[in-house]
């Protein structure tokens, strides 16, 4: 056995992220490729186990790594800075690495802000971590490893991008096993699984196209379905979530994976977000025959001026239609709204939010903040313009302002995003709805009507 690895996913320094945890698919990835290559692996996953920087210290000291990897997308930067500095702290000799969404477009600051920071590799990260532990398991120099950025002396090294993986179907499946899945699924009896990478449209507020390049890389439905079919029959589990960015951008392998799933008689729930120019209401018929039960997508906006400057390529009329089939098929929708891109204005931010209310008057509707991600066109316009307000990353989860425009004040949007949620949650005929579903639903929906009744909000005043 060669290096020992230890991975870790840091915890929140604020406000814990309100979903349940689970064995998160990049770090699985990235362990499975290790153990396949006969490294020894452990994963910290400090959301799953709810550890402290003292839990971790205590947990680190325990353990004997010769690298301390450590996932940080943009929300979670200044905690793995601190994860970083405890680790080198206690292991010396232990390099220490970042990877993720945040630190592929903050290399160089990352390595400036954090002392205690080695390496940052950039994008996919499979096989740029692999290549940088068999060059130190065999005492060799790293400091050229295409994908990272390092540093030399006082300057920095940006090495080239590594190429993006062609076959996805060559990764082993998330090493999984690395969990107390027990204790995770107590939380959420839910296994999350993604089938490609990469996405065909390029918005400007989005990171995960700039991570993952603008072509759509697809594992093939048998290695996909072999996935579904493992976890069944080893953990007999149930229900899924693909977290596919754009899960139906090829209708046909869609198609294909549906009748594969039916074919192998795979008693399965699973929930999947996409866009809503790529459905059909015979491929949504066809998903919900093999047991999709739900579906998200990105309704940004209702407002056309306002999708296009996102450079969202699709119309209000196409989430019409779309959350239309959604809702009579009896899937379960849960649009997303963007609110406060750069040129919205307070009437685009209400004809949104009334939008959402029209097209998917049940269930959910999910309003974010638009947050400025390095990386992305958004942050650079938001930087360039003199917008940016609050540049604490801890605060960009999306419920957040974090810039304010000509247009619309980080006071309006604080009120907006109030607003939003008391909006939808305070319509009458929304609780009858509920109702009409059942107990359940409709029990949840009268106690968010009495929450968002009893929640003050300037919009009204
Ligand atoms: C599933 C998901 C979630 C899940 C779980 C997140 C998780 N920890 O996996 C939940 C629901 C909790 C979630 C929440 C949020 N999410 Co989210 N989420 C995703 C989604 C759709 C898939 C993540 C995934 O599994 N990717 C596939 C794996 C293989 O990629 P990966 O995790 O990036 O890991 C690879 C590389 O980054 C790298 N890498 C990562 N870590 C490390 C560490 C080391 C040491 C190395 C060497 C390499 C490395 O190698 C990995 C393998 O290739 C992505 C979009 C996407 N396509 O990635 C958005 C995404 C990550 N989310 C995003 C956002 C904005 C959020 C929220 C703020 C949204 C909100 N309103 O609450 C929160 C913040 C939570 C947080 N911890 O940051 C943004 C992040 C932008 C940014 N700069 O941080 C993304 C990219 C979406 C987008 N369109 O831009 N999310
Ligand atoms: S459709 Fe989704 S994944 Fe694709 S670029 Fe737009 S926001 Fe990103």
């Amino acid at each position: 056995m060669g290096l020992h690895v230890t991975l870790v996913n840091p915890p929140y320094r604020t406000r814990p992220h309100q979903h349940p945890p689970f064995p998160p698919l990049g770090i699985g990835y990235l362990a499975a490729v290790l153990e396949k290559n006969n490294f020894s692996v452990d994963v910290i996953d400090c959301q799953a186990t709810r550890y402290t920087y003292d839990d971790y210290k205590r947990e680190i000291v325990k353990r004997k790594p010769d690298v301390v990897g450590v996932t940080a997308p943009t929300r979670l930067y200044n905690s793995a800075k601190e994860i970083i500095k405890i680790s080198k702290e206690v292991h010396p000799n232990a390099v220490t690495m970042l990877g993720g969404t945040h630190v592929t477009f903050w290399n160089e600051k990352a390595l400036q802000e954090c002392p205690q920071l080695d390496v940052v590799v950039r994008k996919e990260g499979e096989y740029t971590l692999l290549e940088l532990v068999q060059r130190l398991d065999e005492s060799k120099d790293i400091t050229d490893v295409i994908g990272t950025t390092q540093r030399k002396g006082n300057a920095f090294v940006f090495n080239a991008d590594r190429p993006y993986i062609e076959n996805l179907d060559e990764l082993p499946f998330p090493a999984r096993h690395l969990w107390d899945l027990d204790s995770i699924r107590q939380q959420e009896d839910m296994f999350y699984l993604i089938t490609t990478r990469g996405c065909t449209a390029w918005c400007n507020f989005c990171a995960a196209v700039r991570m993952f390049g603008q072509r759509y890389r697809v594992r093939s439905i048998q290695n996909v379905v072999d996935e579904l079919e493992f976890l069944y029959k080893t953990y007999n589990a149930k229900n899924f979530t693909f977290c596919d960015d754009a899960f139906t951008v090829d209708m046909k392998r869609t198609e294909e994976l549906c009748e594969e799933i039916n074919k192998r008689d795979l008693k399965i729930k699973w929930n999947m977000g996409t866009r809503v120019d790529r459905v059909s209401k015979e491929l949504l018929q066809k998903m919900k025959n093999a047991g999709c039960v739900s579906m998200w997508c990105g309704l940004e906006s209702g407002t056309q001026e306002v999708l296009n400057g996102m450079r969202k390529g699709i119309s209000t009329d196409q989430t019409k239609k779309a959350l239309k089939w959604v809702r009579e098929l009896g899937l379960k929708p849960t649009p997303n709204v963007l609110l406060g891109y750069p040129g919205e204005t307070l009437e685009s931010a209400l004809k949104s939010i009334k939008f959402a209310e029209e097209v998917s008057p049940d269930e959910i509707a999910y309003y974010n903040i638009a947050t400025p991600y390095p990386g992305t066109p958004m942050y650079d316009e938001v930087i360039k313009n003199g917008w940016i307000r609050n540049t604490n990353f801890d605060d960009y989860d999306a419920t957040q302002p974090i810039f304010e425009t000509p247009q619309l004040s980080i006071q309006e949007l604080h009120t907006l995003y109030d607003y939003a949620f008391k909006s939808f949650y305070t319509r009458p005929r929304y609780v009858l709805r509920m109702w009409r579903k059942g107990f359940r639903s409709g029990y949840l929906a009268t106690k968010n009507y009495i929450y968002f009744k009893r929640k003050k909000s300037e919009m009204h005043q």
